[in-house]
């Protein structure tokens, strides 16, 4: 089997192989001049982001560059689990670089309900895209782990070298260790043939085009609806659990733009935590309550004791990227709510609902 990038060794200086796993960094940025970019998982929350953004933000950074040719998958284009149908796709866009969003997702709920389906179809997901990408002599992956990833018994707060640092929370171990796999992958992918396959960690996401559905979503789409409806038919707003668990969220709009940049000018193997500061840490009711705001709900709300917490809280450093990019901005939490609900309530008849 030849390396990841080239069919004829022998005139061949491969930058990446000679290079260690993670080295100062100088401003490094990937020659993308002509290239095709696929994104499988396109159509959801982080991929309708990045489209967003490539094709409305004006920056140079981050925008669209001449030569760059973005294609956005959605799971009508090829299931990612069967392995035929991923070379399918690969064969059709011949990709020179990859984000690789595509996944089986949920909320903590429908988590702890499948825990096995979270394993063996992201597990099957990863392994196709990875090695169908090494075949295809892909130059550069991008793939998204996730904060619930770290292990639950942990110091804080939470960087990348402790992915592996013992068990993830019991509720979502399927998702957890599949995700784990993925970093395992790009170090072995790297070290046998130099690929350049490398990982993001985001702590939760939200904002437009997230999947709403009233169990298995995320917390903020779930209780996004859940508000509305209280208002809409006069009903009770009820948040599951006690409210009291701590979470980071990033917008997706600005996580888009910071995947952009990892496939841009990120150089190592290693992942990147992607999150806003610690500091940015909320509850679960101090969410309960921007979404009362941002709705207009002015009913009574409470909470639901007897459902599960979950974990209680997975706070992330994102010391690291901000060591690389230190005048990142984040949009304001009530701002990035407010946004997120508005788009909610004006794309209400088409947006997931879940079956
Ligand atoms: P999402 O909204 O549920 O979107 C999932 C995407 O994956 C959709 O485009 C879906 O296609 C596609 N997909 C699912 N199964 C597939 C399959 N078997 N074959 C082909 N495509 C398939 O998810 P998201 O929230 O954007 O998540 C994107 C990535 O971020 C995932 O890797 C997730 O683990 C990670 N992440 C998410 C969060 C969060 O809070 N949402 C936090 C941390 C990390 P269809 O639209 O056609 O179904
Ligand atoms: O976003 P979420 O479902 O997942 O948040 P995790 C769960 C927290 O929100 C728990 C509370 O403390 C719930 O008790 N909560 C309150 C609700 N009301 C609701 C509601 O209506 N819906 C939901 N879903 N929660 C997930 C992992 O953990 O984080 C996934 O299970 C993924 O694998 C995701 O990593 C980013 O933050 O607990």
């Amino acid at each position: 089997m030849g390396d990841c990038l080239t069919s004829n060794r022998s005139n061949y200086h491969n930058p990446i192989t000679s290079l260690p796993q993670s080295f100062p960094h100088h401003h490094y940025e990937q020659n993308m001049s002509h290239s095709v970019i696929l994104v499988t998982g396109g159509s959801g929350l982080v991929g309708k982001a990045i489209e967003w953004v490539i094709e409305n933000d004006p920056s140079d950074r981050y925008g669209k560059r001449d030569g760059e040719k973005w294609i956005f998958l959605t799971s009508k284009d090829g299931d990612l689990r069967d392995r035929e149908a991923t070379k399918a796709i690969f064969n059709k866009y011949k990709p020179t670089h990859v984000i690789h969003l595509a996944a089986l997702v949920g909320g903590l709920f429908k988590n702890m309900k499948y825990k096995l389906d979270f394993l063996r179809e992201n597990l099957l997901i990863n392994d196709n895209v990875l090695h169908t990408a090494y075949e295809y002599k892909v130059k550069k992956v991008v793939s998204c782990l996730s904060t619930c990833v770290f292990p639950d018994k942990t110091s804080y707060p939470i960087d990348e070298t402790m992915v592996h640092n013992g068990p993830p929370h019991e509720s979502n171990f399927g998702y957890a260790h599949a995700k784990r796999m993925i970093d395992v992958q790009n170090k072995a992918y790297h070290e046998q043939y130099g690929c350049h396959f490398t990982s993001v960690i985001p702590t939760n996401v939200f904002g437009p085009y997230d999947n709403y559905s009233l169990e298995d979503s995320h917390v903020l789409p779930g209780l996004t609806h859940k508000c509305y409806l209280a208002k809409k038919n006069g009903t009770p707003f009820v948040v599951s659990g006690t409210g009291k668990p701590l979470r980071q969220f990033i917008y997706s709009r600005d996580l888009a733009k910071l995947f952009i940049w990892t496939l841009r000018e990120y150089q190592e193997i290693d992942p990147i935590i992607l999150s806003v500061g610690e500091k940015d840490e909320v509850s679960i009711k101090d969410v309960a309550d921007a979404i009362v705001k941002a709705v207009g709900f002015t009913g009574h709300y409470s909470f639901d004791t007897t459902r599960a917490d979950g974990q209680f809280k997975k706070t992330a450093s994102n010391e690291k990227l901000m060591r690389l990019l230190p005048d990142f901005e984040f949009t304001p939490f009530d701002v990035a709510i407010q946004e997120s609900v508005n788009w909610f309530l004006e794309n209400y008849n088409t947006v997931r609902k879940g079956h």
